[in-house]
């Protein structure tokens, strides 16, 4: 049964079952560097024609549901009436115009993804962040990025509110809710009453399209600029056949939208071939939902971080063989083998691992039907020529441990970031020579296949998380009870890594309950800053580990957490 929502109305399906697999859409080879690109007018536009000549078959573009009964299936060309509103109510009633910057702070609901073509429509620069962060948080986003909007619900209204008048550039702020907000713009109400004739505009492909904060070792998250070259890479041949999606698929890709993983395989990789995109609103992680919405649905492929997989297999015994699913893909920290191969004998179906990161996409991995490694991450993805390179960006022999760098010379491959923002020092230190350095360590076989083994940094990766210590070290750093900290990651059996710090206390605090402190701590965290980042293991320590200029020495500490010393 379709449900039309907020009160669209469905328009007449196309009743047409031939098959497309995206023909039309792969214009350019893997080494093109076409002028002018827009994901809107190139990609969605052009699903939006198929379907009016019949020549796609009768499923959604986009198939949300949620755990209240709710369902919205928009076809691609409601897509196309209903983010072309999107961009008019950006640049006619916000008054925003071609590179501004929005911040976009929503749950799984459909509005996302009208606001993110209703961007890319206008030239508007979205930049994507996750629901889990505090004031704070946002407050460094908007003054940083001195984004001129925001768009969130009613949940984080109120944070935004509180700092507001901190944040000159910012002039418009729009909300998704049934409610209004005094001094919020009614997205849901002028969606309805937006003009849906639109010219998109006539974007370069180098042009820049998104950004997306990534936490760094040292210092506050970075802000990667994407051009709209990282759209386009989903249309190139290589990037294909990494998935291989045909128009009859239907992609469940489970990340939060606030992440780079969300923006390619929620939206470029399935519209690109023109399949259904799937999402169940989620909001809050549970296994079993998980479980259930595979069986309920004909969902053929789908794409999480490993901790989701692993959290499946740990928590439930039943039977996990799902009617539709052909195969799984996963990728934002590291896969075991056990895992992988877990999955298959429970599941019936493959697990492929793919490798990436906010500045480079999906960089590798294992392209559908190819040879699985367990362990490797696959191989490099054209136009990305990844290498394992030393220090000095030279090249290591095969099976050689080093940092996993992607060519950017004599030609910055289409997709990769384009710099950090305003940070052209942080930019400069992550060039090694002809390289990339994503900072990662690897090795690579004699078949190219890339096998990953943790990070040259300080930066953790807790259930696919990035997480900068100096973040929690902050946060931390604001509660009494803390004279100094370090945070390190720690080894766990479901999240691979987790946050954990070590402190040394104020002597006020020397003589209370250790257990009822670590608690208040841990809340103190979670209440300041992102939840996902709160320390999830604690240790007080009388004094912490440091060099003769008083720098805190985190790798002793870390390489005793993993029982290296
Ligand atoms: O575990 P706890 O219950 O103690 O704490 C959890 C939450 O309950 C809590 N929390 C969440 N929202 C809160 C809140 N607390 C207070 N106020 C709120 N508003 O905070 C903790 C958050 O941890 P979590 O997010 O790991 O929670 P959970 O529910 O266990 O989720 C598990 C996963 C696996 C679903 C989650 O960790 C996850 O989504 N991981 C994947 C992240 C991801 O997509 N990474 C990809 C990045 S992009 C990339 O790598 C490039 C690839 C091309």
């Amino acid at each position: 049964i379709r449900k039309s929502y907020h009160g669209f109305h469905p328009a007449p399906w196309y009743l047409c079952c031939r098959s497309l697999s995206g023909a039309g859409t792969l214009r350019w080879n893997d080494y093109d560097r076409p002028k002018e690109f827009n994901f809107a007018s190139d990609v969605l536009d052009y699903w939006t024609q198929m379907e009016q000549e019949g020549k796609r078959g009768p499923k959604p573009a986009l198939w949300w549901v949620n755990n209240q009964g709710d369902e919205v299936k928009w076809s691609f060309r409601e897509m196309t009436d209903l983010s072309r509103r999107a961009a008019n109510v950006f640049t006619q009633t916000c008054g925003l115009q071609q590179g501004d910057r929005l911040a976009l702070i929503l749950p799984r609901v459909p509005e996302w993804w009208l606001v993110v073509i209703g961007c890319i429509r206008a030239g508007i620069i979205f930049m994507p962040g996750t629901t889990q962060m505090k004031a704070k948080d946002i407050l460094y986003r908007l003054q940083v990025s001195k984004a001129q909007g925001i768009m969130t619900t009613d949940t984080l209204a109120p944070e935004v509110d509180s700092l507001v008048s901190e944040c000159p550039a910012l002039k418009t702020k729009l909300l998704v809710s049934d409610h209004s907000r005094h001094g919020w713009l009614d997205f849901r109400s002028l969606i309805k009453s937006a003009s849906p004739d639109h010219t998109c505009i006539k974007s370069k492909t180098l042009d820049p399209m998104a950004i997306f904060f990534t936490s760094g070792t040292t210092g506050l998250p970075k802000m990667a600029k994407h051009s709209h070259g990282l759209a386009l890479r989903s249309s190139l041949p290589s990037c294909r056949k990494f998935l291989q999606l045909k128009t009859s698929d239907v992609l469940w890709c489970i990340s939060d939208p606030g992440w780079i993983l969300a923006v390619l395989g929620c939206l470029f990789e399935p519209w690109t071939s023109g399949s259904t995109l799937f999402i169940h609103h989620l909001p809050q992680f549970d296994p079993k939902v998980i479980q259930q919405t595979l069986f309920k649905y004909p969902i053929t492929r789908c794409l999480a971080a490993p901790a989701v997989y692993r959290m499946i297999l740990q928590q439930i015994s039943t039977s996990l063989r799902f009617p539709a699913l052909e195969d799984c893909i996963t990728g934002g920290e590291a896969l075991l083998p056990e895992e992988q191969e877990e999955w298959r004998r429970r599941t019936g179906v493959l697990l492929y691992e793919v490798y990436g990161q906010s500045e480079t996409g999906i960089s590798c991995g294992t392209l559908r039907g190819m040879k699985i490694k367990p362990g490797s991450m696959g191989i490099s993805i054209p136009p990305f020529d990844i290498q394992i390179i030393d220090e000095k960006g030279n090249i290591l022999p095969l099976n050689t441990e080093g940092n996993i760098g992607i060519r950017i010379k004599p030609t910055k491959p289409m997709g990769l970031f384009m710099c950090y923002e305003d940070n052209p020092v942080k930019t400069a230190e992550v060039e090694c020579g002809d390289f990339y350095n994503t900072g990662d360590r690897a090795t690579m076989d004699e078949e190219g296949y890339i096998w990953f083994l943790g990070r040259n940094d300080d930066i953790i990766n807790s259930s696919g998380y990035r997480i900068g210590p100096a973040e929690v070290e902050n946060a931390l750093a604001e509660h009494p009870a803390v004279a100094e900290s370090a945070v390190v990651s720690s080894p766990d059996p479901i999240r691979k890594e987790v946050v954990k710090a070590f402190i040394v206390l104020t002597p006020e605090f020397l003589s209370r309950d250790r257990d009822q402190l670590t608690q208040e701590l841990q809340q103190h965290v979670k209440s300041v800053t992102a939840p996902y980042k709160y320390p999830r293991k604690v240790e007080f320590v009388p004094e912490l580990p440091k060099t003769i200029t008083g720098k805190i020495k985190r790798s002793e500490l870390r390489k005793k957490e993993f029982g290296q010393m």
